[in-house]
């Protein structure tokens, strides 16, 4: 049942979902480490519910097709010479580095979504390195097989009959069209149970997603206020939000964030482990809050909040952001006063923004010079 038949169709798929969770692994790189070139809007609102999304789907749907790629050519990879001539060295090699990285890629990815930090190194930069490392060695991948790869998709998935002379039963049995099948329904299940983090409707049947929309109003909780050491603070009576643009700078109590106009959108929380909710959320506008001191709608701002240092506890955001009429103070969620590990008394929601940039539990609003 082996053969390029079946390795150049599976790898054909692992190639778009390889492509699919690069490039929006780029994009949340990017949001989260801004260069100039990087343009990220802020329409639609979802539109980092969608490449994040995107980005854990097809991570995800790799890892059976990376199984059965790899099955397809397991006895090739024992052949005799183990390193042979210079050409077979340096294509071995880069079969090395590349299903080190896939599978690398893969396991920090599932990893981190089932929020179980067993490695010791800090995911973020290093899956970000890996991600080139192991495009890199698809491409080079892609090129060494070319010729094969079109030869293998021209073949027909099935071996001509008379292949077992004499034993006309066995090609019915388990055939590559089979095997493939299976491939594909295989994707299909781990799609299914793990993207109702994302996608609403297939909420009830994605019985392995590491969260399901449970959590106080409605919306899961990823660092909650006793974890972040925020009790006692953010239900101080002293409690302010100070904000500052350079020399001027403004207290506000809870009662006085109130007193403001207040606005409702409807906006996801989409964090980097690719789940999200969409929610309502009601509060003071940013660029009002803004105004209150003079500040200019142009410059980037810094978020900060009550939470100790870490590296959570402030973001910059930028200033096509600041600007935007649905980023929002928000002081309710779903119609309640917000849950105190949602991030009361306030936390900042805008859209298209990672989950891990609406800062929670504000404390400080500064506008960066
Ligand atoms: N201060 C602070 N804000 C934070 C976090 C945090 O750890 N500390 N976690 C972020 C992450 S990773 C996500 S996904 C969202 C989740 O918001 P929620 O807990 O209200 O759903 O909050 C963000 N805001
Ligand atoms: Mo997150």
């Amino acid at each position: 049942m082996r053969g390029t038949a079946i390795t150049a169709r599976v790898g054909l798929a692992l190639g778009v979902a390889v492509a699919v969770c690069f490039v929006t692994g780029l994009i949340s790189h990017f949001i989260q480490h801004p260069q100039p070139w990087f343009f990220w809007p802020t329409r639609p609102v979802w539109l980092y519910r969608l490449t994040q999304g995107l980005h854990v789907i097809s991570g995800i749907a790799a890892i059976p097709l990376i199984v059965v790629k790899l099955w397809s050519v397991w006895p090739k990879l024992f052949e005799r010479p183990v390193i042979g001539g210079f050409v077979r060295q340096l294509e071995r090699a880069s079969i090395l580095v590349l299903v080190g990285a896939m599978l690398f890629q893969l396991s920090t990815g599932i990893m981190n979504i089932a929020q179980w930090y067993a490695f010791e190194f800090f995911f973020t930069t290093s899956h970000y390195a890996m991600a080139y490392v192991a495009a890199g060695a698809v491409l080079v991948h892609i090129a060494v097989k070319l010729p094969v790869i079109r030869r293998a998709l021209g073949e027909p998935l099935e071996q001509p009959s008379g292949e077992l002379p004499g034993v006309p039963g066995l090609s019915r049995g388990l055939t590559r069209r089979t095997v493939l099948r299976g491939t594909w329904l295989a994707v299909a299940v781990a799609t299914v149970a793990t993207a109702g983090q994302t996608v609403p409707l297939l909420r009830k049947v994605s019985v392995l997603a590491p969260r399901t929309g449970q959590g106080p109003q409605g919306v899961p909780v990823n660092r909650s206020a006793i974890a972040a050491g925020v009790l006692r603070t953010a239900r101080s009576p002293q409690y302010r939000l100070t904000v500052t643009d350079g020399a001027v700078s403004r207290a506000f109590t809870l009662e006085d964030l109130q007193a403001m106009p207040q606005v409702t959108h409807r906006l996801p929380i989409a964090c980097v482990e690719g789940w999200s909710v969409d929610a309502e959320w009601t509060g003071a506008v940013l660029a009002d809050l803004l105004a209150t001191v003079g500040a200019s709608p142009d410059s980037d701002v810094r978020m900060i909040s009550l939470e100790p240092p870490g590296p959570y506890s402030r973001t910059t955001l930028p200033a096509r952001h600041v600007r935007d009429s649905q980023t929002l103070i928000a002081l309710r969620l779903n119609g309640e006063a917000l849950d105190l590990d949602h991030g009361y008394p306030c936390r900042l929601i805008a859209p298209t923004r990672p989950g891990v940039l609406q800062t929670k539990w504000l404390s400080r609003i500064e506008v960066v010079p």
